[in-house]
């Protein structure tokens, strides 16, 4: 085991605190690397749940009030796990007071916070990270090599979805645990910045920036219980949003998002077309890269299912895990951005996305809101 420290204080113990807390603990495992984080504290508001949190993982310690947290000297990096109203201030004391910092995404609730954040990490220069997670799935970083590589040409289209159907029932409140999604003040927004952020950091990742966009959204249940008042509230988030987009390098983006796409659970897909090849990937079917190449033979030409499982060849990260043909998943993409983040710490690196990177985001988020308010065309 590595005998360098990093020392985790984790804010939030939900979904995205077991996700990263599990990367934590197996990192070491499967990658040799210098550092080696450490559980040190887990923080959140509830001291019974955060004390069995902190137990089932092994944390070392509890904080219920954050403020505290990021002021102890025994912790080097925050990990922003709570709801994304949260994430500016939250992160602006951190980077004062000279923690590394990783957020969940989407970076914040809008450019302005989002800034804010950008340049509190600049001002005191020090580490940060945004967990868009799915660029570390292996087959999704052998679409960006494949792309980068030029071999599918000039591409021409982009394409992607992420599909769910969890908020169709009229009677799912909205607010407070597990439901801030749906809570516009905690949120910020929908679909927007909860799944189509992803395809977006994505799409910007493999393709590069987008110039504009034209939008649309909709709030299909105009009005749900709100936990936290108690009181029948409007809806203010969109429930789905599609939006059309130019990228800088000339091609087209069609993006579409919802939650009410009855069968569907977690469907993000995207599709990119090039001038000699295209390329598809399934999150339901993460470990295959679907691959179509037009210089193929004639006689055999035809889609390829690539089974990015090859420990000894070509396919990312693969070589860290079992042997050719068995597969890894979800949670392997968190153990990566971990390890990319402690290799890029200990050779004096960025690891992706940083704050500015997730920013870009951010306004391409900010922009298909608007695009969609208005009716219109926006720049981004
Ligand atoms: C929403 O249901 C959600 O959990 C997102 O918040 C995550 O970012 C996404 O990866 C899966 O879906």
């Amino acid at each position: 085991m590595p005998s360098q420290e990093l020392r985790i204080g984790l804010i939030g113990y939900g979904f995205m605190g077991r996700a990263h807390s599990n990367a934590y603990c197996q990192v070491n495992h499967f990658f040799d690397l210098a550092y080696r984080p450490v559980l040190q504290a887990a923080c959140g508001r509830d001291a019974a749940a955060i004390h069995k949190f902190a137990d089932q993982w092994g944390y070392r310690s509890v904080e219920t009030d954050w403020r505290k947290l990021v002021e102890r000297s025994d912790i080097d990096a925050i990990d922003i796990c709570v709801p994304n109203n949260l994430h500016a201030e939250i992160a602006e004391v951190a980077a004062a007071r000279g923690k590394m910092i990783f957020c969940e995404k989407p970076l914040a609730v809008d450019v302005h916070q989002g800034e804010r954040m950008c340049q509190a990490v600049e001002r005191a220069g020090v580490r940060n990270m945004v967990w868009y997670n799915y660029r570390r799935v292996p087959a999704v970083t052998l679409a960006k090599h494949l792309v980068a590589s030029g071999r599918l040409g000039k591409i021409y289209h982009y394409r992607a979805n992420f599909l769910q159907d969890w908020t169709i029932s009229e009677d799912l409140p909205q607010g407070g645990t597990g439901l801030w999604r749906l809570d516009i003040a905690a949120a910020g927004s929908g679909v927007t910045g909860d799944l189509l952020a992803h395809c977006i950091d994505t799409a910007l990742w493999i393709n590069g920036p987008i110039a504009d966009v034209s939008a649309m959204t909709e709030t299909f249940i105009k009005q749900r219980k709100h936990n936290l008042t108690g009181r029948v509230e409007p809806v203010g988030i969109d429930d789905a949003c599609a939006f059309l987009c130019h990228f800088a390098n000339g091609s087209l983006g069609l993006f579409e998002s919802t939650r009410y796409a009855r069968g569907h659970k977690a469907l993000y897909t995207f599709e990119i077309n090039g001038q000699h090849a295209s390329i598809r990937w399934d999150l339901h079917n993460l470990h295959r890269l679907e691959y179509f190449d037009h210089r193929d033979e004639s006689a055999v030409r035809g889609w390829r299912d690539v089974h990015v499982t090859d420990a000894g060849g070509d396919h990312p990260y693969m070589n860290h895990w079992w042997v050719p043909g068995l597969q890894i998943g979800y949670e392997h993409s968190f153990i990566h951005q971990v390890a990319d983040f402690l290799e890029s710490l200990a050779d004096n690196r960025e690891a992706g996305p940083t704050f500015r990177e997730a920013l870009e985001t951010q306004k391409v988020c900010e922009a298909v809101l608007r695009s969609a308010a208005q009716r219109q065309w926006v720049n981004v």
